[in-house]
C-alpha cells in the first residue's frame, strides 16, 4: 500500500460513481427462456475444445431469477451504480425485425428493481453476445451488422430510455473484433485479420449509428486499453505498434474522427481499409457523452515473437514478461499502468468523463480474498492520484461482481467480489465485497 505516500488519503468527492459491473451472458443462464435466440456464445461455448472444462453460460450465475436476490446484495454493498449488459438476442431472437416482449420486460424490472434501491442502472447493450443469426449473415466484418446494432440501439431506447441516464454501446471492441476474427479464442471463432479488421470498423460504425439513433440519450462506449512500454530501448517500434492496434485504432476515431495513419500503414498488406466509406468516421466521432475505461494488465513489448498474436499484423512482435506480481489468471499487477494510461489519455486526447468501467481481479479464495482487496486498493490509488493531476475520472466499477462465466476459462477463474456457489448458487460475500463496502461508505480510501 502507500502508493500515494504515507498519511496521504484518498477521498473522492460526493458525485464520485461507486459500481460494479456484470455482463449478460456471464451471469444471466436461463439461455432458452422467455423467446431468447442463440448467440455466438451458445454456439462456441457448445462447440468441443472452445471453453475450459466445457462450460456454458446456459446457467451462469442464474441472475434471470436471482436478479431481485442480486440487487438486494448490491444495496447492502450500498453501491450507487450497477453496470449489467442487454442480452440482444432476448430482444431480437433473429437479430432483427421481430421483437421479443419478454425480454425488454426483464430489463425493464431490473432497472426499476435498481431505481428503487437506490441503484443508477448503467447498461451496455453489447457485450459480446451477437445474435447468431447476424453471425451467419457474416457478422461484425459485414457492414450490415452495424446497421441491425443501430435498430436494436432504437428499440432498447424506446423501451428503457425515460429509466437509464447512462447508456454503453459497445464494452471492448477490440476484443470483439481481434479475439473474435483473428485468434479466434473467443467466440465467434473465426481467424481472419482481414476480417478482423473490417470488424473493428463495423463495431466503431455500429457504436456511431447506435448513437444516432438513441436521440436525447447519454450515450459512451467502453474500450478496454493498456499502458504499452517497450521491453528494451530497441522495441520503440514495436511498442508503437501494438499501442497503435490496442489503444489508438479506437481512441483516435472516437475521439478525433480519424484513424492513426501509422496504423494503417501497418496493416497495408492485410487490408487497405476501403470498406470505410465516406462520413462513417463522422458519425463515429459524434461526441460521446463519456468514455468508458476498461483496465488490467500493463504490456511490455518486443520485436521478435513467434506469432500468432492477437494483433494483425504484429505477429513478429512478443509480450514480455514484466516481472511484476500475477493475479491467479496470470495478469500483471501494475496499479501504476493505470495512472500512465489515464494522464496519457488526459494529454493526448480530447476528453468526455471518464469512467473505469472494469478493473479487477481473478483469486481462487473463496472467501479471504486479500490479493483481491490489494488489487483494487492499488487501483483505487492510482485512480485517486489520476484525479488528482487533473484527469476527468468520475466514477469506478469493480469487475466484477459475482463470480461468473470468464469467457474462455469458464467458471475456472473467479472475478467477483461475491462468491457463487454454482451447485447451490448461493451468493456469500468475499472479504473484498465488505472491504468495498466500506470504502464506499466513507468515500475513499
Ligand atoms: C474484460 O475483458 C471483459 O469485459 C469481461 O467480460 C471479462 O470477464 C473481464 O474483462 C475479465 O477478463 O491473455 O494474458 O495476454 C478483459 C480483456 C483482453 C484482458 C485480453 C486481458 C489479455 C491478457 N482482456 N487481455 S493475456
Amino acid at each position: 500500500h502507500g502508493r500515494g505516500g504515507q498519511g496521504v488519503k484518498h477521498t473522492f468527492d460526493n458525485s464520485f460513481v461507486w459500481g460494479a459491473a456484470t455482463s449478460s451472458y456471464q451471469i444471466e443462464g436461463a439461455a432458452e427462456e422467455d423467446g431468447r435466440g442463440a448467440s455466438i456464445w451458445d454456439t462456441f461455448s457448445a462447440t468441443p475444445g472452445k471453453v475450459d472444462g466445457a462450460d456454458t453460460g446456459a446457467v451462469a450465475a442464474d441472475h434471470y431469477h436471482r436478479y431481485p436476490e442480486d440487487i438486494a446484495l448490491m444495496k447492502d454493498l450500498g453501491l450507487g451504480a450497477y453496470r449489467f449488459s442487454i442480452a440482444w438476442p432476448r430482444i431480437q431472437p433473429d437479430g432483427s425485425g421481430r421483437i421479443e416482449q419478454r425480454g425488454l420486460d426483464f430489463y425493464r424490472r431490473l432497472a426499476d428493481g435498481l431505481l428503487e434501491a437506490g441503484i443508477e442502472p448503467w447498461p451496455t447493450l453489447y457485450h459480446w453476445d451477437l445474435p447468431q443469426p447476424l453471425e451467419e449473415a457474416g457478422g461484425w466484418p459485414e457492414r450490415d451488422t452495424a446497421l441491425r446494432f443501430a435498430e436494436y440501439a432504437a428499440v432498447v431506447h424506446e423501451a428503457l430510455g425515460d429509466r437509464i441516464s447512462h447508456w454503453t454501446t459497445l464494452n471492448e471492441p477490440w476484443c470483439s473484433a481481434f479475439l473474435g476474427y483473428a485468434t479466434g479464442r473467443h467466440a465467434p471463432g473465426r481467424t481472419e485479420p482481414a476480417a478482423a479488421v473490417r470488424a473493428a470498423h463495423h463495431l466503431l460504425l455500429g457504436h456511431g449509428l447506435a448513437a444516432a439513433a438513441m436521440p436525447d440519450a447519454r450515450v459512451g462506449i467502453t474500450l478496454n486499453l493498456s499502458h504499452v512500454s517497450p521491453y528494451t530501448p530497441d522495441d520503440h517500434d514495436a511498442a508503437r505498434r501494438i499501442d497503435g492496434m490496442q489503444n489508438r485504432l479506437f481512441l483516435d476515431p472516437v475521439l478525433r474522427g480519424e484513424y492513426p495513419s501509422d496504423v494503417i500503414a501497418d496493416l497495408a498488406e492485410i487490408t487497405d481499409f476501403s470498406f470505410v466509406q465516406r462520413d462513417d468516421l463522422k458519425t463515429i466521432a459524434a461526441p460521446p457523452a463519456f468514455l468508458g475505461v476498461n483496465y488490467y494488465s500493463p504490456m511490455l513489448v518486443s520485436q521478435g515473437g513467434a506469432g500468432p498474436t492477437a494483433y494483425p499484423g504484429s505477429e513478429h512482435i512478443a509480450m514480455k514478461d514484466g516481472g511484476r506480481p500475477r493475479t491467479g489468471i496470470g495478469w500483471e499487477i501494475d496499479p501504476d499502468g493505470l495512472l500512465q494510461l489515464l494522464t496519457r489519455l488526459d494529454r493526448d486526447y480530447p476528453l468526455p468523463s471518464l469512467y473505469i468501467t472494469e478493473n479487477g481481479a481473478a483469486f481462487p479464495e473463496e472467501i479471504h480474498d486479500t490479493g483481491r482487496i490489494d488489487y483494487l486498493d492499488g487501483h483505487l490509488r492510482a485512480c485517486s492520484e489520476a484525479i488528482g493531476r487533473g484527469v476527468p475520472l468520475h466514477g469506478y466499477f469493480v469487475w466484477s461482481l459475482l463470480d461468473n462465466f470468464e469467457w474462455a476459462y469458464g467458471y475456472a477463474q473467479r472475478f467477483g467480489i461475491v462468491h457463487v456457489d454454482y451447485a447451490t448458487q448461493q451468493r456469500t460475500l468475499k472479504d473484498s465485497a465488505r472491504w468495498y463496502a466500506e470504502v464506499i461508505g466513507r468515500g475513499g480510501l
